[in-house]
Formats: structure tokens, sequence, C-alpha cells
């Protein structure tokens, strides 16, 4: 069995109903899912807000490419279109795998040019971190310690201030 800590975004079409078909498509594999944040572009400053929210989920069979594979399902049934001019440009859903742990709660690491684990940039993106600690408030990222800690860095308290949770908007229901 493996764990899985997804983070979801969406800033094209109906963001809301995206994120949804998301913790939807994962059934019975979704143990948590957090709030929802509105949080300003990153990286590709000219395009809509997000919206963001993080989900742990669990499979008895999946490995970590398997939760990649997941992944990519997901941002398809969205119908997202891939613009590789534009590596953090505008998607109806982005389906990021953050980290993976074993059945004895150990950190899965990837060097796979494909799948990096935990996520090379997941301790600088406060649309991750601060939905994490909703769900699971002593969170560590595997590599860099606790999410608390991780949220309160220069470089990533800056752009804590700009999210803005969306306490009308529900996933899980
Ligand atoms: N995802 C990106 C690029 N920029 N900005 C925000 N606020 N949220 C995202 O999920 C996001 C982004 C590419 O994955
Ligand atoms: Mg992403
Ligand atoms: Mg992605």
């Amino acid at each position: 069995m493996t764990r899985a800590l997804l983070a979801l975004g969406s800033n094209l079409g109906d963001r809301e109903a995206h994120l949804r078909g998301a913790v939807e498509g994962l059934g019975d594999a979704v143990v948590l899912v957090s709030g929802v944040y509105e949080t300003p572009p990153w990286g590709d400053p000219d395009q809509p807000h997000y919206l963001n929210a993080v989900l742990l989920a669990v499979d008895p069979a999946a490995g970590p490419r398997d939760w990649l594979a997941t992944a990519q399902r997901l941002e398809d049934e969205a119908g997202r279109v891939r613009d590789p001019a534009r590596r953090f440009g505008p998607r109806t859903l982005d389906v990021d795998v953050i980290a993976v742990w074993n059945d004895d709660g150990e950190p899965v690491t990837s060097d796979d040019a494909e799948l990096t684990l935990p996520h090379p940039r997941a301790h600088l993106r406060a649309f991750v971190l601060r939905p994490w600690i909703d769900i699971q408030p002593y969170a560590q990222l595997p590599g860099h310690g606790w999410v608390n800690d991780l949220l309160r860095a220069d470089e990533v308290a800056g752009d804590l201030a700009d999210l803005r949770p969306r306490v009308d908007v529900h996933l899980d229901s």
C-alpha cells in the first residue's frame, strides 16, 4: 500500500468542477481533502488566478508511477491541453504528486526524469503547503521538515499572504 499527497490546481473553465472531478475520479482512494484557496498565478503571471487544494489518497497496490499515471488520467479527463511553450501556463486541471509514503510510513524517493519525488519545488509553494496543513497540521515534507516551518520561510511567507481561503467551495461532499 502507498499513501500519496496530491496537489490540485485549476485556472481555466469551471475551476471548481475540475477540482471536484479529480476528487470524484479518485473514488475510494481519497482519505482527506483540504480546503480550497484562490491563489495568484505563480511562475507565469499572464493567466487567471488558480483554485488550489491538496488531498491525501491511499491505494493498496499503487507504486509511485501508478500515482503519476492516475494524475495524468485525471488531467486528461478534465480536457487538459498541454502547451510545451508555457511550462507554468494555464490549465483546466493540474494534479501533481507531491510525496508518496510506503506501508511503513517511509517516504518514497524517485529520481526518474518523469517523476521526481518528493516534488522538487513543493517546499516553495504556498499553494501546496497551506492546504496541506488543513488536513495534516503536523505534516512533514520529506527532505524539508515541518510544513509549518516552510510556510514561515521568507520565500513562501509573501505568497502565503496572497492566498485567499474559499470557504464557500467544498470538494468532499
Ligand atoms: N500551477 C502551475 C503554475 N502556476 N500558480 C498557482 N497559484 N497555482 C498553481 O497550481 C500553479 C501556478 C503549474 O503547475
Ligand atoms: Mg503544478
Ligand atoms: Mg503538474
